[in-house]
């Protein structure tokens, strides 16, 4: 067993020793991961490695959709020889399905923010205090002695962005994250064609679809979570291109006295998505990791077997504790 690093100068060298990496993300990819992958393979090929970018998908997020035909979805064999992989924005291989097939065997880097994950790689560069993976790797480019290109700038600043929900998220302490992006914009980063990427373009159906979710929302536990819901039928009717779900928990997290926002989907018959938001007081990453699900404390979520009622009344259950 080797020890693990999970210092700057071991993940600079990591990136400095192989002459071919594939670069990972995290299945059902968003913002920060499609942005941080891109913007890494960009720096790593400006440097002469050759970079191949994977992702299980499906780019479904309409923010993301432009990029998908850059990724594939495995890798073709054989592996070269002198090849490594960074895996981006999650910290354990199961959370990147089939993209890390044919894989196994080869070095093996982590960037994440996420505190879940098991102890494997040889660097795992990881910061559960930091906003976005997009954050990290522009720590990794200044550190290395760089400074983005503005097209590196702009995919750093889109996953910045998607993370915080445009700043909104971050507290008192972020004086750094501020000046990181002021460097991005500096580069050459546009934070007003970012917004338009991450909020613009998305199907009326979808908005129809979200006042649907609006008005079922449920107040529980005096006011203190809401939940609300989806079955399969009302996803396919109404489509599902553009399903923000971001600008759902805005929404309800405005309403008086809330504290944590629950939207349960069902995603096929047996499957459900449970997605967590919390205001400042309950940890919804221990919720989500009671039923085997993760991310930050914050935001979080999960994916479970079983119906929606079913789910939805145990997912409730789970606060029981919390709010009382
Ligand atoms: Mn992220």
């Amino acid at each position: 067993m080797h020890a693990i690093d999970s210092s700057m100068a071991g993940v600079i060298s990591f990136l400095d020793r192989y002459s071919l990496y594939f670069i990972l993300g995290h299945k059902e990819p968003d913002g920060d991961c499609v942005g941080s992958q891109l913007a890494l393979a960009s720096f790593l090929e400006r440097h002469g490695k050759t970079c191949v970018l994977l992702s299980a998908g499906p780019f479904s997020r309409t923010e993301i959709a432009s990029h998908a035909s850059r990724f594939a979805e495995t890798a073709s064999t054989p592996v070269p020889a002198d090849s490594a992989v960074v895996v981006l924005d999650c910290s354990s291989l199961s959370r990147v399905g089939q993209s890390a097939d044919g894989l196994s065997g080869l070095p093996l880097a982590f960037i994440d923010h996420h505190a879940s994950g098991e102890a494997s790689g040889e660097v795992r560069f990881v910061n559960p205090a930091a906003p976005s993976v997009t954050y990290l790797v522009q720590s990794i480019i200044e550190a290395s002695g760089d400074r983005p290109s503005p097209l590196e700038a702009e995919l750093l600043l889109f996953g910045l962005c998607t993370d915080t929900g445009f700043f909104r998220h971050l507290g008192e302490k972020s004086g750094e994250v501020f000046h990181s992006a002021a460097r991005l914009v500096a580069a050459g980063a546009s934070p007003k064609e970012v917004f338009a990427m991450m909020n613009g373009g998305k199907p009326f159906a979808s908005r129809k679809l979200m006042g649907e979710l609006l008005s079922r929302a449920e107040s529980l536990y005096d006011g203190k979570l809401l939940v609300t819901w989806t079955g399969i039928e009302e996803q396919q009717r109404y489509g599902l291109v553009g399903r923000d779900s971001d600008m759902l928990y805005q929404l309800l997290m405005t309403v008086e006295g809330v504290e944590a926002v629950v939207v349960v989907r069902q995603e096929k018959p047996g499957e459900c998505t449970v997605g967590f938001r919390s205001r400042e007081l309950i940890d919804v990453a221990a919720i989500a990791a009671s039923f085997g699900g993760g991310g930050h404390r914050l935001a979080a979520g999960l994916h479970i077997f079983g119906e929606l009622d079913e789910i939805k009344s145990k997912v409730v259950e789970a606060f029981k504790s919390v709010f009382s």
